[in-house]
């Protein structure tokens, strides 16, 4: 007796993975094609380690529709998107086998903290292996960014570039590893400000911004330049230089995005105080930089001996419920169900 009672009880075309939100430094705004979820420019993320979602997938051929819980509990749009991912892989298997999904994260969902990116990783990870599909990284990074762009990078741990490419198909929009997380382990202290959901998604952002912003075609020129700042300061490991394009970067996006019509305002009050708070410290000498979402959460990224002292600030600043420690991770992977259940 060697077969495993659990093996019966799952199915034969089950797995389960888990996959850890990022953040991007250099940012995404823009879709080329909002089909393919093209991005109109490159962008460069670390992917985080506290933070995860997991995810287990089990195809069942007797199954009618897809069952999916997110959180423990069902939400018909949700559940629209998962299945549209779904078929991104039933599509590459030949099948068309529904498939249970249950999916959960350790953090709050749709905050700002790109649950989306790591539900998505996450899921096709986890897909691939329940349809023994053998997809290398590069091909899960692009059909996790089908299902939602940002998902791509959240493939690959430590520092991540996602191309926006040129093709058509988007075969070539595909993220990769720049550094490993070990290489430069630089800590991120997340303050959350809210734990409601955004009034604009980023997709419905993006559209705006896109057909109203005038400031879109600027954004799309001097992305390139601040790609190559970013991607050469990672390789150098400079503190100094990573934090002053990835400032810009986030500024730059946030006002890309306030100049569309009506405008796109992603911060609270709490917010703007700990962006302030944390180019107070820099004056000072503590090595932190911040970069925002499109959410009102504040992430502050910081070598690890500055850790305490800039969460011990934003702490302080009235508005802020919370702060979140974090390291860099690694990227999808799959999971026993030991270690799925814990
Ligand atoms: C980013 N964001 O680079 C940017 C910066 C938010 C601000 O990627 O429509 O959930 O699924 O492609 O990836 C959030 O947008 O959007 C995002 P879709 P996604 O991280």
């Amino acid at each position: 007796m060697n077969s495993e009672p659990r093996a019966v009880v799952l199915g034969e075309h089950c797995a389960m993975a888990q996959a850890q939100p990022n953040i991007a430094l250099i940012k995404y705004w823009g879709k080329r094609d909002a089909a393919l979820n093209l991005p109109v420019v490159g962008s460069i993320s670390i992917t985080l380690d506290a933070l995860w979602t997991r995810t287990r997938v089990a195809f069942e051929p007797g199954l009618e529709q897809d069952r999916v819980s997110l959180n423990g509990r069902s939400d018909a749009a949700e559940a629209k998107r998962v299945s549209a991912c779904l078929d991104l892989l039933r599509q590459r298997a030949g099948v068309n086998w529904r498939a249970a999904v249950d999916s959960r994260n350790n953090f709050p969902t749709a905050a700002g903290l790109a649950s989306s990116a790591s539900g998505f990783a996450a899921l096709i990870h986890a897909g691939d292996s329940a349809l023994r599909l053998n997809l290398s990284d590069a091909e899960k990074s692009v059909l996790a960014r089908r299902c939602s762009g940002s998902a791509a990078r959240s493939v690959f741990g430590g520092y991540v570039e996602w191309a926006h490419g040129k093709l058509a198909d988007g075969t070539d929009s595909v993220a990769s590893p720049l550094l490993e997380a070990d290489a430069w382990p630089l800590r991120v202290a997340v303050a959350i400000t809210s734990t409601a959901a955004k009034e604009v998604g980023s997709s419905e952002g993006m559209r705006r911004t896109a057909q109203t912003s005038p400031f879109q075609s600027a954004w799309i020129e001097t992305q390139e330049a601040d790609l190559a700042t970013a991607r050469a300061a990672i390789l150098a490991r400079d503190f100094a230089a990573l934090a002053a394009i990835s400032e810009y970067s986030c500024l730059k996006m946030h006002a890309l995005a306030l100049a569309a019509q009506p405008g796109l305002l992603y911060w609270n009050g709490a917010s703007v105080e700990c962006m302030r708070r944390v180019r107070a410290l820099r004056g000072q000498g503590v090595p932190v930089f911040f970069t925002v979402d499109a959410g009102p959460q504040v992430k502050a990224i910081c070598e690890p001996q500055a850790v305490e002292q800039v969460k011990a600030a934003l702490r302080d600043i009235p508005g802020v419920l919370d702060v979140v420690e974090t390291g860099l991770g690694a990227g999808a992977r799959n999971l026993t169900e030991a270690e799925y259940t814990a």
